[in-house]
């Protein structure tokens, strides 16, 4: 399969999230603030308490390292001048809070546990940011196929945003001039895999450079199958 290029190619399916203003999930009721459906993002608010994005900010702060891309040549994990965060991994379960937010992540997405990679942790200090990118691995590339062996092909993000910024770190979507604000406590998905495997061109995003403050933000990304 290849990436497709053109937005024209791209065939939009039915949402995983339900419908509605507010969704009611088993520990929570989140409310719905933005949905757009070409590309396909859903802004929630009120996914994770204050204490809950304390928590996970204060398990994570100890054990960050530099963030890398992969390499698409060799599928190797590299630094890169277009991404300058710090960040961090947990295992799926690797403790309480870990658990209790990939349950209510597969309940709002309707979507597998399993098939869910760990989560990601992120901060990024002032002038730090994570230039325009794809989630979805190019199948074409040497590189990917390392990845995609491994669950196959990313469907989705969610990011979670875990504290508030003073100015920047923005979540921009470049070809569709859409920026989004960090708040405390929401989350931002996006999807980008359809049944047909087609990737959408449209989904092409980055964290913008943050201005003044810091930006700690949490992400899932959803594979297509059981990801162990
Ligand atoms: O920090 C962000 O807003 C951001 C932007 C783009 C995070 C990611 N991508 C990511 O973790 O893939
Ligand atoms: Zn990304």
């Amino acid at each position: 399969m290849e990436t497709n290029l053109s937005n024209e190619s791209y065939s939009y399916e039915p949402s995983r999230i339900a419908p509605g203003n507010l969704i009611q999930l088993s520990d929570r009721l989140v409310n719905v603030r933005l949905r757009l459906s070409r590309p396909e993002i859903v802004l929630v608010d009120g996914f994770m308490t204050d204490s809950e994005c304390n928590e996970l900010i204060g398990i994570a702060q100890h054990k960050l390292s530099p963030s890398t891309v992969v390499d698409l040549q060799s599928g190797g994990k590299i630094l890169h001048e277009g991404r300058t965060s710090e960040g961090t991994y947990f295992h799926r379960n690797e403790n309480t809070l870990i658990q209790q937010l990939e349950l209510r992540i597969s309940e709002l997405l309707n979507f597998p546990i399993e098939n869910g990679e760990g989560i990601q942790i992120l901060r990024y200090k002032i002038g730090e940011e994570y230039r325009p990118h794809f989630d979805f691995f190019p199948e074409q590339e040497p590189g990917s196929a390392t990845y995609l062996s491994q669950g196959g092909q990313r469907i989705s993000t969610l990011i979670l945003y875990l504290n508030e910024v003073e100015d920047g770190g923005e979540t921009i979507f470049p070809d569709i001039h859409l920026s989004v604000i960090p708040r405390k406590g929401s989350a931002l998905y996006f999807s980008y895999l359809n049944s047909l495997n087609q990737t959408d061109p449209l989904t092409l995003h980055g964290g913008a450079p943050v201005k003044s403050g810091e930006k700690w933000i949490a992400t899932k990304w959803m594979r297509k199958n059981e990801y162990k």
